[in-house]
């Protein structure tokens, strides 16, 4: 595979990092749309050009983007979730896809798992408690809630999931989980396919589903009301899989008793409702977001578009 293919035109939708976008620079001709003010005039200048997309999972590439790329052939995702790409607009090209499972699966499991903690044991506001001289003044720390031995649901027991699910076994939690079928590679956990019914069992919800039409809005009022007072949900994929004015909604009445959440509609901008609440705790999607896993996905984004401007597999495909 040759190590570079300069002539070759990309649009860039995203910043990388330098050590990722160095490489980049070196082996195409990158088109940085993330930096135009004239995002139209940008494309009209460079898009009759541009054979390959390198995005980022949140930020994906609509059909408007697509079509008004006429050579586009291959986009290359740095991210698991492909669900912001339009597909369907891809499909009718035959424009290739390609994004960045697996080198990640460890880390956002990881935190999934440190977000149940810190919010459980409320670290945030221990944390909080000490450095502003509360402690000495104010005395004990109130009691938190136990994580051990309870109940978890992992909702979507796919690569993440059971990453997440594995950890919690070492919590000895009682977990179950929903999928589209029970699988048997997780002969220790308990199948309840229901959302609802997964929610009633749960102490903690993880909500680990590949985002798409077909799940959004899956965690609603009914299983948030199922999670109940007590109980929390936590969010490491993607914010369409929960109807986000229902969670507020639980969240601000009690209804629910917290939430973890790494994930938002509009991000990175967030509802502000989301800012007046004690009971949640909020991180800027970064579950993935380790040296060790960015250096790997931005490998997996410039490894994917090289092979296929020089004909080989792609390592990743998902269309
Ligand atoms: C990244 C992600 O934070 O994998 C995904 O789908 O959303 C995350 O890993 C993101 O794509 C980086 O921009």
């Amino acid at each position: 595979m040759p190590a570079s293919t300069p002539a070759v035109e990309i649009l860039q939708i995203g910043p990388y990092p330098e050590w990722d976008q160095q490489p980049l620079d070196a082996a195409f001709t990158m088109h940085r749309y993330f930096e135009a003010d004239d995002k139209k005039g940008f494309l009209a200048a460079v898009g009759s050009n541009v054979r390959g997309i390198a995005t980022r999972g949140e930020l994906g590439a609509d059909r408007a983007l697509i079509e008004a790329l006429p050579k586009l052939e291959v986009i290359s995702v740095y991210g698991v979730g492909y669900d912001a790409v339009d597909l369907a607009a891809c499909r009718e090209r035959g424009i290739r896809v390609t994004n960045t499972p697996d080198v990640l699966t460890k880390d956002v499991a990881d935190l999934g798992v440190a977000m149940m903690m810190v919010q459980s044991r409320g670290m945030i506001g221990a944390e909080k408690w000490v450095r502003d001289g509360s402690w000495a003044a104010r005395g004990l720390y109130p009691l938190q809630k136990r994580v051990f031995g309870k109940k978890a649901g992992v909702l979507g027991l796919g690569r993440i999931g059971f990453e997440v699910a594995k950890r919690l076994a070492g919590f000895d939690m009682d977990i179950a989980y929903s999928d589209v079928a029970a699988k048997d590679y997780a002969p220790d956990w308990t199948f309840i396919e229901s959302p609802v019914e997964l929610a009633r069992h749960a102490d903690f919800l993880f909500v680990t589903l590949a985002a798409s039409a077909q799940t959004r809005h899956i965690v609603g009022r009914e299983v948030i009301d199922a999670v109940g007072p007590e109980g929390m949900i936590i969010n490491i994929s993607r914010a369409a899989n929960i109807d986000e004015d229902a969670l507020l909604d639980a969240l601000e009445q009690g209804r629910l008793g917290s939430a973890a959440l790494d994930v938002f509609e509009g991000e990175p901008k967030l509802n502000p409702r989301f800012l007046a609440l004690d009971n949640v705790l909020l991180q800027p999607h970064h579950a993935s977001g380790t040296f060790e896993t960015r250096k790997a996905m931005g490998k997996l984004v410039r490894d994917n578009l090289i092979a296929h401007f020089s004909g080989a597999d792609l390592l990743t495909p998902v269309l």
